[in-house]
């Protein structure tokens, strides 16, 4: 049987190479339904892989529906259910990269995380804690230069077993206080009319008022309002849009991460000798 697996990341965290790498020739280049935006699809190198296809998605910074890339990426995640996601990330940017990674772990799809630039993480003098990073985050996380093509391997093998065993990741807390009680409650209102695997991944949309999102769901016009009037009293005591206090929990969680998990060498700009 085959099995699938998406790639996805932030534009420039190495996702051509490592597609190349692990690819090699046997990709077929197209474009997404509807739309101009390049679709590429290749079959992992070896035998032992001849039934495993990876799906290379746009670049994106966000789940959010404001591209054309963004809206192509997770319609294809939502709806092609891939066995596993390969998230990779740019090692000497991780606050930002991690920022698409807690919405791709909402999506209770089997992820790894290939932390990658780690030759230039290295030459940088920082540190990365991969251990603390992975326990964080409640997914795998190996490290890789795919400029190099270092760990590419133990990622493929790791990639694979997690598609084939549908190992989910465990879900860790970003979302919390009145935010995650709102999502919660939001949840108890959506169940029956999502598939429960992606109940949480709804429950966030909705509460960020996604319309893209809740078209798809077809909920009556009383449903809608319960919902409204959730997100409207959470807005009103945390005194902010349920959009920005989303971004603001995602945030705070990374910084608990990153706090755990990375040490920083010399100072950005500082001269190496
Ligand atoms: P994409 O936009 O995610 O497809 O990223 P690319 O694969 O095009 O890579 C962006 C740039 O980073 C290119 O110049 C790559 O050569 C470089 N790059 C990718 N992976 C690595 C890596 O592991 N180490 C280093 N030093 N550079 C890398
Ligand atoms: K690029
Ligand atoms: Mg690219």
């Amino acid at each position: 049987m085959e099995i699938k697996i998406a790639l996805a990341g932030n534009p420039n965290s190495g996702k051509t190479t490592l597609f190349n790498d692990l690819t090699g020739s046997r990709q077929y280049v197209g474009n997404w339904p509807g739309v101009t935006v390049e679709k590429k699809e290749g079959k992992l190198k070896g035998a032992e892989y001849k039934d495993v296809v990876i799906q290379d998605l746009p670049g994106i910074y966000s789940l959010s529906p404001y591209t054309l890339e963004e809206v192509v990426s997770r319609t294809y995640l939502v709806t092609e259910k891939p066995d596993a996601i390969i998230n990779i990330i740019d090692g000497t940017n991780i606050e930002r990269n991690l920022y698409l990674t807690t919405q791709l772990l909402e999506l209770n799809i089997p992820m790894i995380v290939a932390l990658n630039m780690m030759d230039l993480v290295r030459k940088n003098g920082d540190k990365i804690d991969v251990k603390a990073l992975s326990d964080a985050l409640g997914c795998e996380v190996v490290e890789l230069s795919a400029l190099k093509s270092e760990g590419t391997d133990a990622l493929v093998k790791k990639a694979v077993d997690l598609a084939k065993n549908k190992k989910k990741a465990e879900v860790k807390e970003v979302i919390t206080g009145e935010a995650k009680a709102a999502v919660e409650k939001i949840e108890e209102l959506l169940k029956g009319s999502v598939d429960d695997n992606f109940l949480r991944w709804n429950a966030i949309k909705a509460f960020e008022r996604d319309e893209k999102a809740m078209e798809k769901l077809e909920l009556s016009a009383a449903r809608k309002s319960e919902i409204e009037e959730i997100i409207k009293a959470c807005e009103k005591s945390l005194d902010d849009d349920s959009e920005s206090i989303i971004t603001n929990e995602r945030y705070t969680y990374i910084t608990g991460v990153t706090s755990k998990a990375v040490k920083k060498g010399r100072a950005k700009g500082e001269l190496s000798v």
